[in-house]
């Protein structure tokens, strides 16, 4: 990873922990375990990929920080909600989360759920208000494609495709479409909202939106490398999960070289999107080199 992406990454990381510290409710009262359960969740741990994707679309377009980063909280907290939910006994079923035990491990199930729920709402929440953007229209913008990435149509519709497992098989196609929704739509507005901040032009829009499209692909399979190949240590929760339940991904169907060719590909479809940025998008390109060696 080059210095200059290591310290984006590690800017971005930094400032989504201080603002979400700032604006999560603070564990003092009678709803206690609540909040530190919010806060178990969604301040320690995480690469904080989504913000840094958000951050960086924008400053392409010198966009206005301070909405740039409360997108990018709202972002992360729809984010972690998708985790906790994942890892509850009637879905993954998951101990390890970020290196830790899972939120419903240390807080039971039904503060897990609530948890979630918390954040999943806050994130609108913060979106809807003033202090996001100053224009009414952007933040209701703000707020739909959201919804949209993270609600039926979205990741939970990926979510629920991924639960029904078996309709799926080893239809690569029907795979594809189940991963882009689940973790794709997310990443993308990632992506989105950044330019969409930054009042990028339609063009550019369009093409930040194939780049996202690409490496929320990449990013994926990915993921299955790791749980094929990865070691708890490092990806921080548990690994060949899927073989062992039975469950198809990009590697049980494609098998490990095939996978990373694909990843390959993906990668340098990613960075041609961004030519016509030039010099402006070198951090989103170098962030598409990272996603495809991480370990974790
Ligand atoms: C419960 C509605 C609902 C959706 C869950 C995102 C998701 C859908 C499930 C997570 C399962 C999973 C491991 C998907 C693979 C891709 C993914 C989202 C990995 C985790 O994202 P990272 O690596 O996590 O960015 P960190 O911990 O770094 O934030």
């Amino acid at each position: 990873m080059s210095k200059e992406l290591e310290f984006h990454l590690k800017e971005a990381a930094e400032r989504v922990n201080i603002a979400l510290d700032a604006l999560l409710p603070r564990p003092d009262g009678p709803e206690e375990r609540l909040m530190r359960a919010l806060r178990y969740s969604a301040l320690d741990g995480g690469k904080r990929l989504r913000p840094f994707f958000t951050l960086e679309a924008g400053r392409m377009f010198d966009a206005d920080e301070t909405a740039l980063l409360r997108t990018a909280v709202a972002i992360e907290c729809v984010h972690t909600y998708s985790l906790i939910h994942d890892d509850l006994p009637c879905m993954d079923d998951d101990d390890l989360r970020r290196g830790r035990p899972t939120l419903h491990r240390e807080f039971g199930e039904a503060m897990a759920l609530l948890a979630g729920d918390a954040l999943l709402t806050f994130a609108f929440e913060i979106l809807a208000d003033p202090a996001t953007h100053r224009d009414p229209q952007m933040r209701c913008l703000l707020v739909s494609g959201l919804a949209r990435a993270a609600g039926p149509l979205g990741m939970v519709a990926g979510q629920a495709a991924d639960m029904e497992g078996g309709e799926i098989s080893s239809d690569l196609i029907a795979m594809t479409r189940m991963n882009r929704l689940k973790t794709g739509c997310l990443i993308n507005f990632s992506v989105d909202a950044g330019a969409l901040i930054g009042i990028a032009s339609d063009a550019e829009k369009l093409s930040l939106s194939r780049y996202a499209h690409d490496v929320g692909l990449a990013f994926q399979m990915v993921d299955d490398l790791l749980d094929a190949e990865g070691v708890v240590r490092d990806t921080g929760k548990a690994v060949k999960k899927d073989g062992a339940r039975g469950k198809v991904n990009f590697v049980t169907v494609m098998g490990v070289e095939a996978t990373r060719e694909r990843v390959g590909m993906l990668a340098a479809q990613a960075k041609r999107h961004l030519m016509p940025f030039g010099p402006r998008a070198r951090m989103l390109i170098d962030a598409v080199d990272f996603i495809i060696t991480r370990r974790y």
